[in-house]
């Protein structure tokens, strides 16, 4: 799929037509990527049949675009532009106060490329010069470079979201009103920066306490309404204090996403009114703004849980009522991925029961690797057994949790299991999963892995795509193919809820909940604290449009068993 490619390219051109000075043109090209993004078809599919132009927001050039780039590989355009404009837009637009207009200054009178220039040239106080700078937005821009810099990293929601918990969590008493914003509120897969939103009758004091916190390692900005500072571990956190009766409409605001905002703004002035972060205004009246869901309901629309909001179908169906009831936190009952000391983990089995009986699991899965390849100490058939009794006797001791004994098997390059059906049958269920050979094209790694749905003993194909956040690439996989082939099969495809995999991904999720494929949620533990990540396998689900009945870890015992038969 090269989705995400082709939404790149057209982001760039946005970006450098916008510098260029272009009008109308950005927005179309930023319109159109983010379409592309959000398809859940692939594109190089609508390529062949010839229906680019059925793309919402993409019309006759930007189609000529998209074809040339997939059949060249390349857009003349861009090359042209990217030769008049050679500058990291990217990097550069991250520095707050800096605008398309401004970086062409910069680049045309002094040459900046990218933030090292832009840091070098505001030392050597040149930026002061050029004309309708100043200064004062010299030494703005220094200022902000910094924080520009951080920006560019991300961090991974697993890791940052029970920090940014404990901080509302140290804040709340001393607030009236107090919730997350921005992309850690829709529980995206890695967090630019942490928002809170805050209701005080003391304003002062909770900045006070916010820029005091221990965990704070830098105060970058304190006033009275907006505060941010760097923790230690590098994130940015900002409370913003807002006025009561404004709550939810700065909520809706700065829960984002941008695309979604850009929308329900639309709809607002459809209505007549105006909407941003102080209220929904007919006139000057404010008709809504106290909470979240009388601003949705003033535009005839329901309340969209936030890991929706990304402007990929959400809006129509709060429109019309047809907003999906998603799978709820409290509905995953189990877990269906974890390894012990019998493979790579760290624990034994009985740890990990313990620990899951504490987060209130009703079923969990050992999945320990199994195979010929020593890169996790794979068990053989005689463990395999050996392994059974063991869970046999915590069975009986345990009668608050079912275990179910599973393993996690090889797929081999070609498509293959590297263990027998012998050992295979000896177990509850297997999930088979790519560990090597990451890299081949996607004809054969598509292959590959529908070879192994068609495996008869696999239930679940464990994180199939293989990436790491930051980390490792995907494996190159036609996943409408193998969706299609897991649904033919009742093969179960995973959400795999370790914070730098999830994997799938939210947008796959959505592929494979509309193409009614089973879901499995597991931890992929490799020890004990490891357990509490099913959690970012939910928000994977629920930002994937999952419900209920879509996510196998919400069923009963006995479901499960029927299900895992074969
Ligand atoms: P992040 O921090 O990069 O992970 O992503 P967000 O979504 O948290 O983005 P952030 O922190 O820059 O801004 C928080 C929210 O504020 C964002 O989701 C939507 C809103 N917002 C920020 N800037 C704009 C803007 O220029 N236009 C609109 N409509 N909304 C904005
Ligand atoms: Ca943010
Ligand atoms: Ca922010
Ligand atoms: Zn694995």
């Amino acid at each position: 799929m090269k989705n995400a490619e082709v939404a790149k390219i057209l982001y760039e051109i946005a970006d450098l037509l916008e510098i260029e000075g272009v009008e109308f043109k950005p927005r179309a090209y930023r319109k159109a990527a983010q379409n592309i993004e959000s398809l859940s078809v692939d594109i190089e599919d609508l390529y062949r049949r010839g229906e680019l132009e059925k793309i919402p927001g993409v019309g006759k050039s930007i189609a000529e675009k998209i074809k040339e780039y997939l059949e060249t590989g390349k857009v003349k355009k861009l090359e042209e532009l990217r030769q008049k404009i050679p500058v990291d837009i990217k990097s550069l637009s991250a520095v707050e106060g800096l605008g398309p207009r401004m970086i062409k200054i910069l680049y045309e009178k002094l040459g900046v490329k990218n933030l090292d220039d832009l840091e070098r040239v505001a030392k050597e106080r040149r930026i002061r010069r050029l004309k309708g700078f100043g200064e004062k937005i010299e030494r703005k821009i220094l200022e902000n470079i910094e924080i520009a810099r951080q920006r560019q990293q991300r961090f991974l929601l697993g890791f940052v979201l029970p920090e940014a918990n404990a901080i509302v969590e140290e804040l709340k008493p001393f607030v009236k009103k107090i919730s997350l914003a921005g992309s850690i509120r829709r529980r995206k897969e890695t967090i630019g920066d942490v928002d809170i939103l805050a209701v005080a009758d003391d304003a002062e004091k909770i900045m006070d306490i916010f820029t005091s916190m221990k965990r704070v390692e830098k105060v970058l900005a304190k006033g009275i309404t907006k505060s941010s500072v760097r923790l230690y571990g590098g994130i940015q956190v900002d409370l913003r204090i807002v006025e009561e009766e404004s709550f939810g409409s700065a909520l809706q605001y700065f829960t984002g996403s941008k695309e979604h905002n850009i929308e329900v703004r639309k709809i607002a002035i459809k209505h007549g009114y105006k909407l941003n972060e102080y209220g929904l205004f007919k006139g000057e009246k404010r008709i809504a703004g106290k909470s979240e869901e009388e601003v949705y309901k003033a535009l005839g629309m329901e309340w969209i849980p936030p890991e929706l909001r990304e402007n990929r179908g959400e809006i129509e169906a709060a429109l019309n009522g047809s907003l999906p009831k998603l799978v709820e936190y409290e509905e995953v009952k189990g877990d269906l991925q974890m390894h012990t000391k019998w493979s790579d983990g760290a624990n034994t089995i009985e740890e990990m029961v313990q620990e899951a009986i504490k987060l209130g699991h009703k079923f969990i899965a050992i999945t320990d690797h199994v195979g010929s390849l020593k890169i996790a100490g794979g068990m053989d058939e005689e463990d395999v057994l050996e392994q059974a009794k063991e869970i046999e006797k915590l069975r009986e001791k345990y009668d608050d949790i079912y275990i179910f004994h599973g393993v996690e098997a090889n797929i081999m390059k070609d498509g293959s299991l590297d263990v027998s059906n012998k050992l295979l049958k000896e177990v509850d269920l297997v999930l088979a999963s790519v560990h090597s050979a990451f890299r081949m094209d996607e004809k054969e790694m598509t292959s590959r892995v529908i070879k192994a749905i068609e495996h008869e003993y696999v239930d679940i194909i464990a994180h199939p795509t293989c990436r790491i956040i930051q980390k490792r690439e995907p494996i190159k996989i036609d996943m409408e193919k193998v969706l299609e082939k897991a649904k033919e099969n009742e093969v179960i495809m995973e959400i795999n809820a370790y914070p730098d995999r999830l994997d799938l991904n939210d947008i796959h999720t959505k592929m494979a909940v509309e193409m009614g494929v089973k879901l499995s949620i597991g931890t992929d533990a490799h020890s004990k604290e490891h357990l509490k990540f099913y959690e970012y396998g939910i928000a994977v689900a629920r930002r994937g449009w999952a419900k209920k009945e879509d996510i196998i870890n919400t069923y009963s015992i006995r479901e499960l068993k029927k299900l895992f038969e074969k």
